[in-house]
Order: C-alpha cells, then sequence, then structure tokens
C-alpha cells in the first residue's frame, strides 16, 4: 500500500509528537511542524529509519509564515492526505476579570487562528483531489466550561464548532473530519499554563494515572485507518480516574 502524507502541526512535543513516532511505523510519510527547529531536526534523525519525513518550522500565529512554508512543499509532499491541527496551549488560569491580555491574544491566535491559517493553505490541496482527512484536537475544555478556563474553553469550543462546520463545508469532496477532545494528558501543556513553573505543572497529574500523547496518537491512528465510508467523528477521551472536566479521583 502506498504511503500517505500527514502534515501534523505541534510536532515537537506531547501528542503531536508521539503521533509523529506512531505515524512513522504505520505507513505514513510525515511533514513535521513546530517552532522548535532543534526538536525538529532530533525528531526526523530518530524518525528516518521508519520514514520519510520533511520539516517545516514556522509559528501558526503569521498567517505569512504558515502560506510559505506551507507552499513551500515540493511534489510529492504537496499532496498532503493527512492534516492533523494539534499545535496550541492553554496560557494561564486566571478569573475573567484579571485575565492577561497576552495570553487571550495567544490562545485566540494559536488555538484557533492557527488551526485556521494552516486548514486554509491545506484545504485546496485536499479539495482538488476530493479526498483528504483532517483531525483536530480539541479538549474536554470545548465541551465544559471551568473556573479560570474561561478563554481557553472558548477556544476549543472554537475546535468543536469549526470542525463541525468544516464537516459540513467540505462534505461534497469526500474530506473525512475527526474532532478528537481529551481530558488530563501528561505533557507539556501545564508547563506552558503556568509559564515554566515545572512544580506547579507537575501536581496537576499528581495521584492518579493520567492520559499520555502515546493514548491519543492510538486514537488518531485508529481514526486514520477505518474503511474508506466510515468517519469518526468526534471523540471525547478521559483518564479512568476523569469523571468530567474538574472531577478527578486523586490519591494523594
Ligand atoms: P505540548 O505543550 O506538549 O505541545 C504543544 C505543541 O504545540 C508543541 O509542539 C508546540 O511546538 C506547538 N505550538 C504551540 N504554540 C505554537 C505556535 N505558536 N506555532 C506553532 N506551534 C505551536 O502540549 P500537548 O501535546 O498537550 O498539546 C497538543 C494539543 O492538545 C493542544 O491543542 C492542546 O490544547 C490539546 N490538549 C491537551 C491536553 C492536555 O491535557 N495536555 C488535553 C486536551 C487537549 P513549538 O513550541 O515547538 O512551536
Ligand atoms: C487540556 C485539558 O482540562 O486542562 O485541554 O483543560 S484541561
Amino acid at each position: 500500500m502506498q504511503k500517505r502524507i500527514a502534515l501534523i502541526t505541534g510536532a515537537t512535543s506531547g501528542i503531536g509528537e508521539a503521533t509523529a513516532h506512531l505515524l512513522a511505523q504505520n505507513n505514513f510519510n510525515l511533514i513535521l511542524c513546530g517552532r522548535r527547529e532543534d526538536r525538529l531536526i532530533k525528531l526526523k534523525t530518530e524518525l528516518s529509519s521508519f520514514t520519510e519525513v520533511v520539516t517545516l518550522s514556522f509559528d501558526v500565529r503569521d498567517k505569512h509564515d504558515v502560506r510559505k512554508a506551507i507552499t513551500s512543499l515540493s511534489s510529492p509532499w504537496n499532496k498532503i492526505d493527512v492534516l492533523i491541527n494539534n499545535a496550541g496551549n492553554a496560557h494561564g488560569l486566571d478569573p475573567i476579570q484579571t485575565g492577561n491580555l497576552d495570553d487571550w491574544d495567544a490562545m485566540m491566535d494559536i488555538n484557533v487562528k492557527g488551526l485556521l491559517y494552516v486548514s486554509h493553505e491545506v484545504l485546496p490541496i485536499m479539495v482538488e483531489r476530493k479526498s483528504g482527512h483532517i483531525i483536530n484536537i480539541g479538549s474536554i475544555a470545548g465541551k465544559e466550561v471551568y473556573a479560570n478556563g474561561n478563554v481557553y474553553c472558548a477556544s476549543k469550543a472554537a475546535v468543536d464548532v469549526i470542525t463541525r462546520g468544516m464537516r459540513i463545508d467540505l462534505n461534497a469532496y469526500n474530506i473525512k473530519l475527526t474532532a478528537i477532545h481529551p481530558g488530563l494528558v501528561e505533557t507539556e501543556f501545564s508547563v506552558v499554563r503556568f509559564k515554566g513553573d515545572t512544580d506547579r505543572a507537575s501536581q496537576v497529574y499528581k495521584g492518579f494515572d493520567p492520559l499520555q500523547g502515546k493514548d491519543i496518537a492510538d486514537l488518531i491512528l485508529f481514526a486514520l485507518t477505518r474503511p474508506a465510508h466510515v468517519v469518526i467523528a468526534d471523540l471525547v477521551v478521559l483518564p479512568t480516574a476523569q469523571a468530567s472536566a474538574t472531577l478527578v479521583k486523586k490519591e494523594l
């Protein structure tokens, strides 16, 4: 079987990195994206014994850079079969009345507008070929609002709604849309949310068995390997200890 080409945003850590590892070993050629070039180069070296890898370093907030990076791909790399819109983070955890404007900009610009900018460059390729699969990484935070989650929750609710809109608009073009909404996954997510405070970040995952990036990668691979007539549309996945966005059974 011919290998499909998958473009993964946010491949330099966490869910994206785990997905890169799994897809590399399961018949995908990879376009790996992120801002940290050193990590992209290291990942390419690690995965090159399994598959072919191209790296693109750009900030999803910059629509001109997004366009430049994706249009720089030449054949066969510009025939993207799979887009995994994974890049994103929470920035801060503050009540709305004391929220930080830069944090708000970051979350809306990366999680929402960044996803749109990347999709905008990849969609014409899929539409022209009448084929493709887009996987958007949402969050339980897009399904439930929790205290101090305000803008992050809004950004992930937007991912949920945009995915549904994409599914409708792209229905005529045989393009599959999957949204995956994880609960707590132990990645660099909380280190970013708490601005490098690793002690505070590690508390988030103490006392229970959180999801790992590999758990989400497994679901991504499952969604990508369903038969042509099947699409996994919307998936919420939680650690067993988590019952809702805020209820986690911890044994401390
Ligand atoms: P990580 O912090 O480990 O990974 C985030 C990735 O996003 C990195 O590869 C980072 O790359 C990339 N990224 C962040 N900002 C930008 C930017 N401006 N431009 C380009 N790339 C960027 O977190 P996760 O793996 O946990 O997060 C992946 C996705 O999963 C996010 O969308 C997150 O919201 C979602 N999610 C996470 C959950 C969790 O509990 N961890 C739960 C539910 C959803 P670089 O810094 O190199 O640019
Ligand atoms: C990440 C999960 O619960 O921290 O989207 O919002 S949570």
